[in-house]
C-alpha cells in the first residue's frame, strides 16, 4: 500500500477533506489518482473535496446535494427530477471544444477541432485556476463497460457539479471497487469538470470562458463554465474522444453506435447488430425497437475477443433526447417515464403547475405555462427575431439507467461482450439512399456507407439546424486522430477474423413528391429482420451498383408476418430503386469533404469513390436516373 504521507498534496487534501473522504482516496493506493485529486485540487480551489466510494450511501449523498443546491429540482412524482441549463448551453459546443495535440499533428487533423497542446493547456488551466472557490468539489470513479472486463475503462471525475455526479451515477458503472482491484500503474481517464460562477438561476455565467480541451497525450479532459451534459460530464463525449485516441493506438474501435439484438423468435435467434447514426436520426428508436432487446444507445467499445467481433456498450444508462417520445412511438421509454418510484433526471423540459414534466411532441395536452429551459414559458411567448418559442428544447433530455428498462438485454453486462453480426450506418435523406441496403464486403461498406454517411444538423449541436454536412462513422465530433488512420483503422479492424459483420446502411427518411414519408415509423423493423435473414444465409437479394437489396416476396412476408401489413409492389419499387444522381452527388460531396479535412487520407480511398462516381454515370447511360430493383443484374444468394 502506496504511503501517502510524505506526498506533496498530502496537507492540502487532508486540510480540504474530511478523515472519511481522505481516508476513501488513500485506501485504494492509487498514487496517480492521489496526485490528480491533489493537482487539481491546488488548481481549482475548492473549499472543500468529498470522495465517493460505490456505496448507495455516496451516491445518496449526491442526489441530496444536486437538490439541496437548487440543481435539481424534485417533480411530482417520487424519484423524479428536473435539471435546467442556461439558454445558451442547451447542446455541445464544438467552438468551445478542442483536441490538444502535438504541434507537428496539428495541420493533420484537418475538421477535428484541434490546437497546440501546450498553448491549449496553458489556456483552460489559467481559466481553471481558483474556479471553485465557495464550492464543494466531488470526486467519483467510475468505469466505462462492465468493470473488470477486457473492455473495462476506469475513471476518475471531479467536478463541482452534483447534477454531474448524479447524472455519472445514473449513467455509468460505479468504479471504486474497480480501481481498488486495479495493477499498479494501469491507465485511467481523469476529468475535470466546473460549471465556473453561476447567475441567479444557478446557470453558468462565463460562456465566453467556456472550454472543453482533451488533452490526448494524457488522457486528460477539463472543462470549464458549462452544464449541459454533452459538455460537462466526462464519462460520455469526453471519455469517447479519449478512448477513439486510445483504441488508435491499440487497434480496436470506439464507435459512436447503439447495440442492439433482433429477435427470431420462430427460430429461437438472437443476433446483435450496432449501429451509427448522427444526432436525432433515430438511433434510440432503432435501438428501442418494439420485440427487441437493447444493449445501449449511444457508444460502443469493440475489440477481437478469441477471433470474434465483440462488443460492449460503454454505458449504463441512457441521456436521451426526449422530443418525440411518446406512446405510440416509443412505448417502453414512454412508460419508465410516466412510472414513479423511478430515478429519472429530466432536462430542459416545461413544468407545469403540476410539477409534471411536457415536452415537445409528447402527444398529452401540455399547460400553457410553467418553466422551461428559456425561464417562464408561456404559450404564444417569442423570441428576439418574434419566433414562437417552443415549450420544450428540442434538445431536452432524459437520463436514467438501463436497468429500468423492459427490453434490456440479459447479456448487456457480460464481461466479454456480445458477438456483433451486422453494423447499420444510418443516415437521413429524403431522396437519395433505399431503406436498406447490405455492402458487398467490410472495406466497401467502410468506405461507400459508413465515410458517406451525411445528415443534416440537429438540435444536439448549438448552432444553425437543417444544414447538410457529412458524418463519417456519425462520429465526427469526437473523432481525435487523423481522419484518414482512423478510417484505416476501421477497415484493419477485422482483419484475421473468421466472421465479418454483414455491414448495411439504412434510411428511414424516403419521401414522396408531396413531402409525405414513405414509410410508417416502424418499418425499420421489417428492415432489420430482412438484415437478420440475410446474415444467416435465408434470403437471396438483389445486386446494386452498391451492394444488396431485398427482393419483394421476402419484404412482403415480413410486413405480413410483424405487422399483418399488405406492402404493396408499387411501394417497394418507388423505395429501392437505385437514384443515380443523388448517390453520384453524394459521393462527390464526400471526395471534396475528404479532400478538405482529411490530409491524411490514403490516394486509395480517393481512388475508389471517384471510380465509383464513374461507374454510376456511366450506368445512367444505360439505365437512365434509376435502376429498377432486380435490373442490375441476376438475382444472388
Ligand atoms: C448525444 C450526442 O448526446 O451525440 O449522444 O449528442
Ligand atoms: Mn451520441
Amino acid at each position: 500500500m502506496a504511503d501517502f504521507d510524505n506526498n506533496r498534496f498530502a496537507p492540502l487534501l487532508t486540510s480540504k477533506m474530511s478523515p472519511e473522504s481522505y481516508g476513501k482516496l488513500v485506501e485504494l493506493g492509487n498514487e496517480p489518482l492521489f496526485a490528480f485529486v491533489g493537482e487539481y485540487t491546488e488548481l481549482c480551489e475548492p473549499d472543500s473535496v468529498y470522495m465517493c466510494d460505490d456505496s448507495d450511501g455516496d451516491a445518496e449523498y449526491i442526489r441530496q446535494n444536486s437538490l439541496r443546491r437548487g440543481e435539481e429540482n424534485p417533480l411530482a412524482k417520487e424519484g423524479q427530477t428536473i435539471h435546467y441549463d442556461g439558454s445558451e448551453d442547451q447542446g455541445r459546443a464544438p467552438g468551445a471544444t478542442k483536441n490538444l495535440v502535438a504541434k507537428e499533428l496539428v495541420p493533420l487533423m484537418g475538421a477535428l477541432l484541434a490546437k497546440e497542446r501546450q498553448e491549449g493547456l496553458a489556456e483552460v488551466r489559467e481559466i481553471l485556476k481558483g474556479i471553485m472557490k465557495g464550492k464543494q468539489a466531488v470526486v467519483k470513479l467510475s468505469c466505462e463497460g462492465p468493470t473488470q472486463s477486457p473492455f473495462s475503462i476506469a475513471c476518475a471525475q471531479m467536478t463541482d457539479s452534483f447534477y454531474v455526479a448524479h447524472s455519472e451515477d445514473l449513467l455509468y458503472r460505479r468504479g471504486y471497487e474497480h480501481f481498488r482491484l486495479m495493477a499498479p500503474g494501469e491507465r485511467f481517464f481523469r476529468f475535470v469538470h466546473s460549471a465556473g460562477r453561476l447567475d441567479e438561476n444557478g446557470n453558468s455565467k462565463d460562456l465566453d470562458q467556456r472550454r472543453i480541451y482533451q488533452d490526448l497525450d494524457d488522457y486528460i479532459v477539463m472543462s470549464a463554465n458549462n452544464q449541459y451534459a454533452g459538455n460537462s460530464v466526462g464519462l460520455k463525449k469526453h471519455a469517447m474522444r479519449l478512448a477513439i485516441k486510445l483504441s488508435g493506438t491499440e487497434g480496436w474501435l470506439c464507435e459512436h453506435m447503439f447495440a442492439m439484438a433482433v429477435q427470431n423468435e420462430k427460430k429461437g435467434r438472437s443476433t446483435c447488430f450496432c449501429g451509427a447514426f448522427p444526432s436525432a436520426c433515430g438511433k434510440t428508436a432503432t435501438a428501442m425497437l418494439p420485440g427487441e432487446k437493447i444493449i445501449g444507445d449511444d457508444i460502443a467499445y469493440f475489440r477481437k475477443i478469441n477471433g470474434e467481433f465483440r462488443a460492449v456498450n460503454v454505458e449504463n444508462g441512457i441521456f436521451g433526447i426526449i422530443k418525440d417520445v411518446n406512446g405510440a412511438d416509443d412505448p417502453l421509454i414512454f412508460k419508465t417515464l410516466q412510472t414513479p418510484g423511478r430515478e429519472i433526471i429530466f432536462s430542459n423540459v416545461l413544468t407545469g403547475p403540476d410539477n409534471e414534466p411536457y415536452w415537445q411532441g409528447m402527444g398529452v395536452d401540455h399547460p400553457s405555462s410553467g418553466r422551461s429551459f428559456c425561464g417562464e414559458w408561456f404559450a404564444g411567448k417569442t423570441d428576439e427575431q418574434a419566433k414562437p418559442i417552443p415549450l420544450a428544447h428540442s434538445n431536452a433530455r432524459y437520463t436514467l439507467r438501463l436497468g429500468y428498462l423492459e427490453n434490456i438485454d440479459p447479456a448487456y453486462n457480460d464481461k466479454n461482450g456480445v458477438l456483433v453480426e451486422g453494423i447499420i450506418y444510418g443516415g437521413r435523406d429524403s431522396d437519395t439512399s433505399v431503406p436498406i441496403e447490405e455492402s458487398t464486403d467490410w472495406k466497401s461498406g467502410i468506405l461507400l456507407k459508413a465515410c458517406t454517411l451525411e445528415s443534416e444538423t440537429t438540435s444536439a449541436v448549438i448552432g444553425e439546424e437543417g444544414v447538410l454536412a457529412p458524418q463519417p462513422m456519425a462520429n465526427l465530433d469526437f473523432i481525435s486522430y487523423p481522419i484518414g488512420a482512423y478510417i484505416t483503422n476501421n477497415i484493419r479492424f477485422v482483419e484475421g477474423m473468421e466472421k465479418v459483420p454483414r455491414i448495411y446502411a439504412v434510411n428511414y427518411f424516403l419521401r414522396d413528391n408531396k413531402g409525405h414519408f414513405l414509410t410508417h415509423k416502424l418499418a425499420k423493423k421489417v428492415w432489420l429482420h430482412w438484415a437478420e435473414q440475410r446474415i444467416h444465409n435465408e434470403v437471396d437479394a438483389y445486386r446494386t451498383p452498391l451492394g444488396f437489396i431485398p427482393r419483394y416476396e421476402d419484404l412482403k412476408s415480413l410486413f405480413g408476418e410483424i405487422f399483418g401489413e399488405d406492402f404493396s409492389e408499387e411501394l417497394y419499387r418507388e423505395l429501392f430503386k437505385f437514384r443515380i444522381d443523388p448517390w453520384v452527388a453524394k459521393i462527390s460531396r464526400a471526395v471534396r469533404f475528404y479532400t478538405r479535412n482529411a490530409p491524411d487520407c490514403p490516394k486509395e480511398y480517393f481512388e475508389i469513390w471517384k471510380s465509383t462516381v464513374h461507374k454510376l454515370t456511366a450506368l445512367k447511360e444505360r439505365y437512365g436516373r434509376f435502376i429498377a430493383p432486380g435490373d442490375y443484374e441476376e438475382s444472388v444468394g
